[in-house]
């Protein structure tokens, strides 16, 4: 076991020179890197090995978290943490003439997930393996992760992401435990003797191959798993071909289908689009999933199957994996010959179901047609499912006789997977407390009356290892060096903080921290866009996907009139600010597009602007994605979390920029709420129409966007310049934007919360003055950050969904 600074050395250059064949006087980084990242798997193998043997030998429940998404960004700075060997590394590579940030930048991010949903899902493992609970990953190895992006002429171009050029360091091929799952063909129906069998015919046989990457806890021994499934094709296919030519050209033609359905990640988090192969992809990972479960279940523990759910529980990221549920009923009846009651008793005690958003353009129906042709044994179930359950409402609920065709799970050719989710699981819970009540009294109302007891709420968190240990190395020694460091395993007690809120000399170090994380971000900003900003300045961070609800438009309207207001009178005293997003759109998104170019056209515009002499500037990074991320948050002064109230579930940034001193601004939704309601009102800046409000409107109407066009010159001003030229050349470029507002009745409440986020705004500027003042507001923030910790959310899964027990390995 490596412990010190000289054996890490001494084990890098070996590495390099056994392994690679490479001498260390002609070493690149990336060089450095393969070795280092051997290095480290070689250290975490051993453990593995053990954790994956301590759970075979004993009967312990296990949870798989099935998800089509993990993004995980990059594992080598973690695993060095969580092996304890970071400031070795750091120290050791710096004595060999390297900059250690530069060895570590060699690994690329896994972006196999779009946004919070897969993050959350990447959290929650380095949570699962640090409270040494056995609860491993579930999901799909795409070649090719969310795409790269690149401004052009200040569009949004994407670009394919192919992370696996260079070989993945962490991954481990299991070839010998790859299973088949199977698309298409008939299923034949027999009776025999009274029993119906059925036989699935004529298909075309996908294989699964499992790719395992291990998922490192926090400075103990245990090592849990994520399973990534690739799609090829079986060898034994070679024989489907003969002598002639095309044949071959059919074989290859064949191969690819096969690979493509691991082959991208779809990068849409907003628009649900029935794709036959984002189906696929979701039937492959349930089914390679589950058939791997049962295989090591049957292996070990020669249980019945009844046990199942004493043993295993499986919980689902959102619907996209709900084909679990069809997919167990299958292998149950047909396998393992089960009557339908002993079957549906075990799946709906084995899965339980997580929602993520209720936006109903996100949610997922597929065409009844599509899933009958491309899975016509779990169509059959589902249909099954669908009848029985439906009459169970006729005949145990008649006051809701009325109301099937809206419960139903199969309604007018399509599948709503929300419901197949809820009826066929034991848990379904929300992500923040207000998402959980829109659940409860809105959206699954009928459902709530008819299961009150699966309804439960479990806010998100973040794993504070990755967001304030590693992401802010100066922050964490700061707070350790006042309250000592019990806050790394109980993150708890960063409550301790609240000790030092009015403390002059801790106000100033986490000040001077502050600056210096600012100082290193604004070259990273110069780097990569060529801007020069202030690090005196605020820095105001949105960072997220782009969507309409999120309103980055809101922001970009206010800084537009701000800039108005500037320009009017230059002489102005304002606090100088710095606004910086990030933010990918998804490719089909015109709107989300369109504000892109808008953000990036205003930037141009005030940042060249001499008038301003920099009191303002706008800077929008390029391609957002963890590693990025890890960079801006602990530079942040001002987290903008600005969302249509009732339409954020949770959010997760909002508490990575908490934990790293950020203030909030922000509306009441989401987990916004609880953020409020830990530090107070007066540690916050919210502004805006509550959920209550926003649904209202929705219900009842009442609101006309256009009367604030009409009556509010700064608004009306700022609308205008999108459509008389003012951003440049092309007078139509942002008609779009004008248009959707002014047409649609402005759907996210832009023009309505107008007012108040500007009072909001004005007073971040007025705050900001009093730097004691802020740092004190800072200091609160960070105290109460604890509760956001993934490792409370995973205790409360595992506690009240799951029943799981923590293992010592
Ligand atoms: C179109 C297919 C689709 C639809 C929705 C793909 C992905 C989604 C996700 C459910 C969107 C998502 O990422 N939701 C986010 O989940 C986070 C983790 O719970 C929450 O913090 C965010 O508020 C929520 O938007």
């Amino acid at each position: 076991m490596i412990m010190t600074a000289e054996s890490m050395k001494e084990a890098i250059v070996d590495r390099l020179e056994t392994t690679l064949g490479i001498p260390f006087d002609q070493a690149t980084e990336r060089d450095i890197y393969v070795a280092l990242s051997t290095l480290v798997k070689e250290q975490v193998s051993k453990n593995w090995t053990r954790t994956t043997q301590t759970y075979k030998k004993q009967q312990e429940r296990q949870v798989y978290y099935f998800s089509m998404e993990f993004l995980l960004g990059r594992l080598i700075e973690n695993n060095l943490l969580n092996l304890g060997l970071l400031d070795v590394c750091n120290e050791a590579l710096q004595e060999l003439d390297f900059v250690p940030e530069e060895i570590y930048s060699q690994e690329h991010d896994a972006g196999l997930g779009n946004g919070g949903l897969g993050r959350l899902a990447a959290c929650f493992l380095d949570s699962l393996a640090s409270l040494e609970l056995p609860g491993h990953g579930c999901g799909i190895r795409y070649k090719y992760g969310l795409f790269r992006q690149r401004f052009v002429n200040g569009h949004q171009v994407e670009l394919p992401d192919y992370w696996l050029k260079e070989d993945y360091a962490w991954e481990t091929r299991r070839g010998e435990q790859a299973v088949e799952v199977r698309f298409g063909g008939t299923v034949e129906m027999n009776d025999n003797d009274g029993k119906l069998t059925f036989h699935h015919k004529d298909y075309e046989t996908v294989l699964a191959v499992p790719y395992d990457v291990p998922i490192v806890g926090y400075q103990n021994k245990t090592v849990n798993t994520l399973r990534l499934w690739s799609a090829e094709s079986s060898s034994d296919d070679f024989n489907f071909f003969g002598s002639d030519r095309t044949d071959y050209y059919n074989y290859l033609e064949y191969k690819r289908s096969i690979e493509q359905i691991s082959e991208f990640l779809y990068p849409d988090d907003s628009h649900f689009e029935g794709k036959v192969l984002r189906l696929k992809q979701q039937y492959f990972l349930v089914a390679a999933g589950l058939k791997s479960i049962l295989r090591s279940y049957k292996k070990k523990l020669g249980l019945p199957l009844s046990s199942l759910p004493e043993k295993i529980k499986i919980q689902i990221n959102d619907t996209h994996p709900s084909l679990v549920v069809p997919e167990l009923m299958r292998i149950l009846l047909d396998e393992e010959g089960l009557t339908w009651e002993e079957a549906w008793e075990i799946t709906r005690k084995t899965v339980a179901y997580t929602n993520h958003t209720t936006l109903s353009e996100a949610l997922e129906t597929w065409p009844t047609e599509m899933v009958r042709d491309l899975l016509p044994r779990i169509f059959m179930i589902i249909d099954e499912i669908n009848e029985r359950f439906c009459k169970g409402l006729w005949f145990d609920h008649p006051e809701l006789r009325d109301q099937i065709p809206e419960l139903a799970i199969i309604a007018y050719d399509t599948i709503r997977m929300a419901h197949l989710a809820i009826v066929g699981s034991f848990s379904v819970n929300g992500v923040a407390k207000i998402h959980t009540d829109i659940l409860k009294k809105k959206e699954m109302k009928m459902f709530y009356s008819l299961y009150p007891q699966k309804f439960n709420n479990k806010t998100n968190g973040i794993t504070h290892r990755r967001w304030l240990l590693h992401a802010n190395p100066e922050l964490s020694a700061a707070i350790s060096e006042a309250i000592g460091d019990k806050w790394i395993e109980h993150p708890k007690n960063l409550i301790g903080l609240l000790r030092y809120v009015d403390d002059k000399s801790f106000q100033e170090k986490i000040d001077s921290v502050k600056r210096y994380n600012k100082q290193q971000f604004a070259k990273i900003i110069r780097d990569q866009t060529g801007i020069i900003v202030d690090d005196h300045s605020i820095f105001d961070v949105h960072i997220k996907r782009l969507h309409g609800y999120k309103r980055q438009l809101l922001n970009i309207f206010h800084i537009i009139y701000l800039y108005n207001t500037l320009r009017e009178n230059p002489s102005l005293d304002i606090t100088p600010r710095t606004f910086i997003f990030g933010a990918k759109a998804a490719p089909g998104y015109h709107f989300a597009k369109q504000v892109i170019k808008l953000i990036i056209s205003v930037a141009d515009m005030i940042n060249s602007d001499p008038l301003i002499k920099n009191k303002i500037k706008v800077v929008f990074m390029e391609n957002y994605s963890v590693s990025l991320a890890e960079k801006i948050i602990p530079a942040a002064d001002v987290s903008e979390q600005i969302s249509t109230a009732s339409k954020e579930a949770s959010g997760t940034g909002n508490m990575k920029l908490m934990m790293n001193g950020a203030l909030t601004l922000g509306t009441l939704d989401g987990a916004n709420i609880e953020i409020k309601d830990m530090v107070g009102k007066e540690n916050s800046f919210i502004f805006g129409l509550s959920a209550d409000e926003v649904l209202h409107y929705y219900n009842h109407g009442g609101y006309v966007a256009r009367d604030i066009y009409n009556t509010d010159d700064r608004i009306r001003t700022v609308m205008d310049q999108l459509i008389n030229g003012f951003f440049g050349s092309d007078e139509m470029e942002f008609k779009d934007i004008y248009y959707n507002i002014l047409s649609n009745n402005d759907e996210y409440f832009v023009l309505k919360d107008f007012d108040s986020y500007e009072e909001a705004q004005e007073l971040v500027d007025q705050t900001y003055r009093n730097r004691s003042k802020w740092m004190q507001m800072s200091i609160t923030n960070i105290a109460h950050s604890g509760k956001f910790s993934s490792d409370r959310t995973i205790s409360e899964y595992a506690a009240e969904i799951w029943g799981l027990r923590s293992t010592t390995v």
